[in-house]
Parts: structure tokens; sequence; C-alpha cells
């Protein structure tokens, strides 16, 4: 039994050589991007034991994606090989400073990854762990993807803890039904992360506390307020210090963004490997913001994650040096 399995699709990352249009860019860098072995590997770097599920083309590109993320120490012997349908690829573009608006051009439609489901992926492998990590772009991707996500939280004997980050991408859902579906899902799961921007855009739900009302059914819920921090309910542990004395709430260092682009799935991570060692609440959003901290000031996905000492000794520096 793993520590934790992400299930989703991953693709091969294109950033742009300079600030500009899609239109304007001249060249682009390979890099790697995927919600959810984004989390895999920042785990993998935190110590954990960690695996990728997933399917991509048995292409060049599947082949870079494979070893890309098994060299950040994750188990990648559940992603399977289809010989008929591509692996994904999507471009990024940049503005001229790091919050500026971006495009973000995605070439996945018949991906391989989206063709998972339910009779086509390592469901052993899914069921053999401490936490599954899920995420809301699966959901988007295909009706046999959503139909294996729905599987996947369905309460039962022997489910492992599921993770669930809403990750609402506007641009993929094809009808108007993805608010209600991530809601569904997301209230299926043991442990949420949303963020507040996405909560408001997608639920119409304004500030943490709503967010929490909204979902009542799973143990953890997380919410993340962009640079200004986090709060978390923890609804199996009693007498937290914030709020209302039921939330968690705790800033995020002041860092210079570089790139926003998976620091939501490093957050994920650090708060996960912390769960997984059974930190208390706070420690676990530090150590979420360390975490994110990391992928924010580099202009890809994945920084290099630190390692558990490392995290261990900033989460233990004291308010002051905390934004
Ligand atoms: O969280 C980062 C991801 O958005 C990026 O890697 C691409 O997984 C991706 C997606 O589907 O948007």
């Amino acid at each position: 039994v793993v520590d934790v399995v992400a299930l989703g699709e991953s693709m091969v990352t294109f950033l742009p050589s300079r600030p500009g249009r899609l239109a304007d860019v001249p060249s682009f860098e390979r890099a790697i991007g995927g919600a959810e072995s984004n989390v895999a590997c920042a785990l993998a770097a935190a110590g954990h034991s960690a695996r990728w599920v997933s399917r991509v083309g048995a292409d060049g590109f599947g082949d870079h994606l494979v070893a890309a993320i098994a060299s950040y120490g994750v188990d990648v012997t559940s992603v399977r090989r289809d010989p008929d349908r591509p692996t994904g690829v999507y471009f990024r573009t940049a503005g001229d400073r790091a919050g500026d608006a971006h495009e973000v051009a995605y070439y996945r439609a018949g991906s391989a990854a989206s063709a998972m489901a339910v009779g086509n992926v390592d469901t052993v492998a899914l069921h053999a762990c401490r936490v599954l990590h899920l995420s809301g772009i699966t959901a988007a991707l295909s009706d046999d993807c959503l139909e294996l996500l729905r599987e996947l939280t369905a309460p039962g004997p022997g489910r492992p803890l599921v993770s669930f980050d809403v990750n609402f991408r506007p641009g993929l859902w094809r009808d108007a039904d993805g608010p209600r579906v991530l809601l569904e899902l997301a209230r299926r799961a043991d442990i949420v992360f949303v963020g507040h921007d996405e909560a408001r855009q997608a639920w119409g739900l304004h500030g943490g506390r709503a967010v929490l009302d909204a979902l009542p059914e799973p143990e953890i819920v997380v919410v993340k307020q962009g640079p200004g921090g986090a709060i978390a309910c923890d609804r199996n542990t009693e007498g937290l210090e914030d709020g209302d004395g039921t939330a968690a709430f705790v800033r995020a260092p002041k860092v210079d963004v570089v790139a926003h682009v998976g620091a939501g799935d490093a957050f994920a991570a650090g708060f996960l490997s912390a769960t997984l060692r059974g930190l208390p609440v706070r420690d676990r959003l530090r150590h979420g913001h360390l975490m994110a901290a990391a992928a924010l000031t580099v202009p890809g996905d994945l920084a290099a994650p630190p390692t558990r000492d490392h995290a261990d000794r900033l989460a233990a520096l004291d308010e002051e040096a905390w934004g």
C-alpha cells in the first residue's frame, strides 16, 4: 500500500520563450504539466511513496512524460500506453508581469488520457493506497472519465481516503454542467481543496465560510485564498484556534511570484504530506504554503520541491518570517 495514488491526465507543456500573445510567441520550451501528477511528484520529493495512474499515447511525448514523472521518484508502473490515441499537449503564454492574463491552448481532445474508463485503468492500484488524489479536471475530459471519478468516489468498504482538488477549468467543460458535477464530486470526497476564486466562479460562493457550509460532508475542507493565505476545517479535530473555532487560517509567506501555474497542486501536496504524517491542521497549511512558494517562484508547474527536512525547518520558523 503506497501513501498516495494520483489519477489524472498529464501533458507535455510548452512554455513561451517570451511574453506575448500565442499568435506572436516564436518558440516554446518543453516542460511537463498535469495537476495530479504534479501532486504525486511533490509528494515523492517530500519522501512519500507516490504512484501516478494514467494513460498516455505510445508516442515520444508519452515516453518523455513517463520518464520525467518517474525521475521525481513517482511509481509509473500503472501508466498504460494507448497505441491509438496521442499524448495530450498544451501551450501557455505569459504576460509581462506574473499576475498578467495569459492564454492556455490545449491540444488534448481525443487524447489517450481522455479515454480513461473504469475498464482500462489499474483499479487495483487505485485502491492500494492511503490517499487517492483526484481532480475536477478529469471530470471534464469525457463521459468515461466522469464515470470513472464517480466510481472512485462512491462510498464503499476499502475505499482509501479520497482527496479532491476542484480545479475548475471553464475552458474544458463542453456544457454548463461543470459546476454541478464538481459540487457533487467534492461532496463525496474526504479532503477537498478549492480556491476562493473558483468557488465564486463555479458556485457563486463568496468567502471561506460559505464554502464550508456548502460542503458539509467532507472530513477536511481547505479553501485557498490566494496570496493572503488559506483556511482549513478538519471536522475530526477539536479546538482549532482561529475564526469561530472550527477553521484554522494560516497566512502565506510573501514570495516574488514568477508564475502561478502549479501552485495549487504544490499546496495540495504539502497539505497531504503533513496530513499523512499526522501533523496538526495549522502545520498542514504551512506545509501547503511552503510547497506552493517553491512552485510560485519558477515558470513551469514544478519547482524542485523542498525535501521533507527542508520543509520542516521552514515550517518551524516563527510567524514573523511568514509574510
Ligand atoms: O495545475 C496545473 C495544471 O493546470 C496544468 O499542469 C495543466 O493539468 C493541467 C490542466 O489540465 O489544466
